[in-house]
């Protein structure tokens, strides 16, 4: 898929201000400093047009990017920077899991995991939170350039074990990087495949 237009169209506190649009949309969420604001910006070839921090948990708010003006990028802010003492609930907070379950257009939530750590167990209760709610979701492990191609699979092998655990089969899986850029034309074609399924030609 080309990407010939991509432009900020709004920034929403909660689910009831984003736009009022039915075009096809597709969020991105994960750990903060993963890597999401900047993989919306390698993905439309657009530097600056979501904000990449150098400081953790910043983007509080849900960022709407219109592409082709024919559907939707979603950045979304990042989970896990709450206080040991708090529960999971409050985790992930009520703006992003109200969005997730309620916004209608959302036809794919890309949850995005740091191909360099472990198995985080926050990602692993996200994803299970997410297929208890029948939410479709794939996964993009992140920051491939950070590790060889042996470290990679084998921290992907890793995370496919943990949730082979809960999971009797996987979601779709991408990996990463904004560097290399390895990834963009999976994952731009993936968008374009679901968006032709939903009536949306593929411009
Ligand atoms: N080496 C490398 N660094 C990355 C990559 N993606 C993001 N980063 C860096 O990770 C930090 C956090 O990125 P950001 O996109 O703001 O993460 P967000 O909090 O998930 O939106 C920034 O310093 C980015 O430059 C990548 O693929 N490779
Ligand atoms: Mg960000």
């Amino acid at each position: 898929m080309v990407i010939r237009s991509a432009k900020f169209v709004k920034s929403s506190p909660h689910i009831g201000l984003c736009p009022d649009s039915d075009l096809p949309e597709y969020a991105f969420i994960g750990r903060s400093n993963v890597g999401k604001s900047s993989l919306i910006n390698m993905l439309t070839g657009l530097k600056t047009l979501a904000k990449v921090s150098g400081t953790p948990g910043k983007t509080q708010l849900i960022n709407h990017f219109e592409i082709n003006e024919s559907w939707f990028l979603v950045d979304l802010p990042g989970y896990g920077f709450a206080k040991v003492s708090q529960s999971k609930r409050e985790v992930f907070s009520d703006m992003v899991t109200r969005y997730i379950l309620n916004r209608e257009n959302l036809n794919c939530l890309f949850v995005l995991i740091d191909s360099r750590l472990e198995p985080q167990e926050i990602d692993l209760t996200f994803i299970n939170w997410l297929g208890s709610n029948q939410i479709p979701f794939a996964l993009i492990f992140t920051k491939t350039d950070k590790l060889s191609s042996a470290s990679l699979n084998c921290s992907i092998a890793r995370f496919k074990k943990k949730l082979y655990e809960t999971w009797d089969e996987l979601p779709p899986l991408f990996t990463c990087s904004t560097v290399t850029r390895i990834g963009r034309d999976d994952i731009l074609n993936y968008i374009a495949e679901i968006n032709a399924t939903t009536g949306v030609l593929a411009k």
